[in-house]
């Protein structure tokens, strides 16, 4: 079944989180190197394109989990950007009192399961949670992203496995930004195309460009759909590219910085949805500066709200954690 292309609003929307994602990340950067954000930073710069067109299909009762570089999934899916930079700064007011910095930043009341700061730790999660919906009837879906470096760890074959065969609703969306850390995929993997590896499970692999956020939004609508329906899973493969390096600090020796401006300059997801919608006459110069300008205002209020929030107290070291040694 074809899938619907999106309205004005929808696009409208699209792109506001895009921006948001950009800003939220550019300003994460920002203050990581005036020392007020505790850990490591991986930024999702470049890949908006992916995050974003895949949760425009899923409501707040649909389940997503993500990575280590978790900032977009957590946007794409609604999360409140006060609270993660909060989460960021190490606030008692951040997602995980501050305690948990960008790598486990999670909000279960719009279905965003968590980041994850083990690589490939969110299949099983997903995979938990598309069961969970099976058995329930409530025709939720879960989408499992992760990267290409990802592909290559157990818990992607176990997963896929057991979801084609039960046929849960689950999604696996394959973000592939071409380097696991700073190892280009070519030198671990044989397979250039991840999406290639579903015949092996018995379901479709789907590819698609990472960088065209439309082209995204119809694969994934496709995919998601076909879960709903309980047709079982689709293992979708985005192209993408991260702009800046793996985490905030890398001085990317593995890549050059003409191949870089190759991408940002060329393919950037929010300048190619932008083009489109102003062919389009969705967009005008007025209302993208408009877009802008209140997405930044509301990065500057999460600021705020993190810089003037409390770090937690000492009486909460032990709670909410699983385990701890007194001994
Ligand atoms: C189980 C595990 N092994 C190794 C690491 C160290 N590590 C952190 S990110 C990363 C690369 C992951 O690559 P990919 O899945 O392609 O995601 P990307 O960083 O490209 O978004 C590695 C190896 C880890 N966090 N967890």
């Amino acid at each position: 079944m074809p899938v619907e292309a999106p309205s004005a609003e929808k696009l409208l929307d699209m792109y506001a989180r895009m921006w948001r994602i950009r800003l939220f990340e550019e300003q994460a950067e920002y203050q990581s190197s005036q020392g007020k954000v505790m850990g490591a930073l991986h930024t999702y710069i470049g890949e908006e394109g992916v995050a974003v067109p895949a949760c425009a299909h899923l409501q707040d009762t649909d389940y997503i989990t993500s990575t280590h570089r978790g900032h977009g999934h957590c946007i794409a899916k609604g999360a409140d950007i006060s609270r993660m930079m909060a989460e960021l700064f190490g606030r008692s007011t951040g997602y995980c009192k501050g305690k948990g910095g960008s790598m486990h930043i999670a909000d279960f009341q719009v279905g965003m399961l968590g980041a994850n700061g083990i690589v490939a730790g969110g299949f099983g999660i997903a995979t938990g949670a598309g069961l969970a919906a099976q058995l329930r009837g409530s025709g939720q879906v879960a989408v499992c992203f992760f990267g290409d470096g990802a592909a290559n760890r157990g818990p992607f074959h176990e997963n896929i496995n057991i979801g084609a065969v039960w046929k849960l609703p689950v999604v696996y969306v394959c973000e592939n930004n071409q380097f696991a850390q700073w190892t280009p995929q070519k030198d671990v993997t044989l397979v250039t195309d991840i999406a290639n590896m579903s015949p092996a499970y018995g379901i479709p692999g789907v590819q698609v460009d990472g960088m065209d956020p439309l082209a995204v939004y119809e694969a994934a609508g496709e995919a998601i759909a076909r879960a709903r329906r309980g047709e079982g899973p689709t293992l979708l493969e985005c192209k993408t590219y991260r702009f800046h390096g793996h985490n905030f600090g890398d001085p990317q020796q593995y890549r050059t910085r003409e191949e870089i401006a190759e991408w940002s300059d060329n393919r950037d997801p929010i300048k190619q949805l932008a083009a489109h919608m102003r062919d389009a006459g969705i967009l005008s110069d007025e209302q993208d500066a408009d877009i802008q300008n209140t997405v930044q205002e509301e990065i500057t209020a999460a600021v705020r709200f993190a810089e003037s929030s409390p770090y937690p107290t000492p009486d909460e070291l032990y709670k909410d954690v699983y385990s701890y040694d007194i001994g």
